[in-house]
């Protein structure tokens, strides 16, 4: 620009997207609205001036560029400011409306990516009786094993932490006894996540949904002990197992995958290499596609000497009287479960009445130990 002037209107926005080079702009220049209250942005990318050149910002007028050339009189440069501010690239305090004919300004803030971390955590001291649908000597801790699920994602894209989908989990299972002379299997089946959406980790095939075998024996995982912490004088806390599943999904799946009601733990017993086994589930939960649930064939692979139980019309995992073969405590309460054969219902004298109500009398029963 040489001998020229541009007026500007209250919040007009002038953008010179590159270079501007000016000339001898005395007494004219760029030229801001005067009224107390307006303003008027000029935005330039750089404005360079040769010898003589004269640039004059006049009025209420911002004037946004970090590259602008200096005063310099040696060079016979001036830059001359009429009421005028400069201020460095993206840092105009103005806010303009965009309009048919003006795009409209704002502070620029060059956007940062965030790192977001999103976990949750669930646990479960499960014990659970292995002789459905016997009560069989009802001591409830043929197996006993806590259970921890923590699912978690993670990102550095500009999403909220919490919309995060959890695309993986971490499920440790921690034995803490066993008793039972039956070959006793350990699982869990992710009843909301079907097996195709696992993108990786050790999960049982032929299954509909995800299900993870912590042990096909747990006797073999305990070194060979068909009796472990199930006696009095044996038992110690020092000697649990845990064995750790790692498993990533094709798509995240939200926080109610991975809560109480869709983690369905269970045992399997006496499982056969093929085909349906039987699987001992808590009160309920189903068995898995792998389960089988002819009660008929369940009966007929029982031992005859067993005492069949009457099941529950509407749940096969618990009896008429309400009573399950397998129970999930809070990990938080000092459990001591009971000694071997010795019924659960005489160890903790509400048990029976808790589970007969449905699980509405005596909620505190495992607190109130009665004794081996
Ligand atoms: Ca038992
Ligand atoms: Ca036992």
């Amino acid at each position: 620009m040489n001998v020229g002037e541009i007026d500007f209107g209250k919040n007009a926005y002038f953008e010179v997207t590159n270079k501007a080079t000016l000339g001898y702009n005395r007494y004219r220049g760029f030229v801001g609205p005067t009224s107390d209250g307006d303003s008027a942005l000029l935005v330039m990318a750089n404005a360079e001036a040769n010898s003589g050149g004269y640039i004059r910002y006049a009025n209420n007028l911002i004037v946004s560029c970090s590259n602008h050339f200096k005063s310099s009189p040696g060079n016979g440069k001036t830059v001359e400011l009429d009421g005028a501010v400069m201020c460095e690239d993206n840092k105009a305090n103005i806010s303009i409306n965009s309009s048919a004919c003006n795009p409209g300004y704002n502070v620029k803030k060059a956007p940062t990516n965030i790192y977001y971390t999103y976990e949750i955590y669930y646990s479960g001291l499960y014990l659970m009786e292995d002789m459905w649908p016997a009560y069989g000597d009802y001591d409830m801790n043929d197996v006993v094993c806590k259970l921890e699920v923590t699912a978690s994602s993670e990102d550095s894209s500009l999403v909220e932490g919490t919309v995060l989908p959890l695309k993986k989990a971490t499920v440790n299972a921690t034995f803490e006894a066993t008793g039972a002379d039956n070959k006793i299997g350990v699982g869990l089946q992710f009843s909301k996540i079907p097996a195709s959406y696992v993108y990786s980790g050790d999960i049982e095939s032929m299954q509909d949904s995800a299900v993870v075998m912590f042990t096909t024996n747990i006797a073999k995982t305990f070194g060979g002990e068909n009796y472990y912490n199930v006696r009095a004088a044996s038992r110690s806390t020092d000697n649990y197992v845990t064995i750790t599943k790692e498993l990533s999904f094709n798509q995240g799946f939200t926080a109610e995958a991975f809560t109480k009601s869709a983690l369905n733990f269970f045992i399997t017993v006496n499982a056969p290499s093929s085909g349906l086994r039987r699987e001992v589930h808590l009160k309920g939960f189903s068995t898995t596609t792998l389960g089988e649930t002819n009660l008929r064939k369940i009966y007929a692979s029982l031992d005859s000497w067993v005492d069949l139980v009457e099941l529950n019309d509407s749940d096969m995992y618990v009896s008429k009287y309400n009573l399950p073969w397998g129970i999930c405590l809070p990990t938080d309460v000092d459990f001591y479960w009971p000694n071997e054969t010795t019924r659960i219902t005489t160890v903790y004298s509400t048990f029976a009445d808790w589970a007969n109500s449905g699980g509405l009398l005596y909620t505190d029963w495992y607190e109130h130990y009665s004794g081996n």
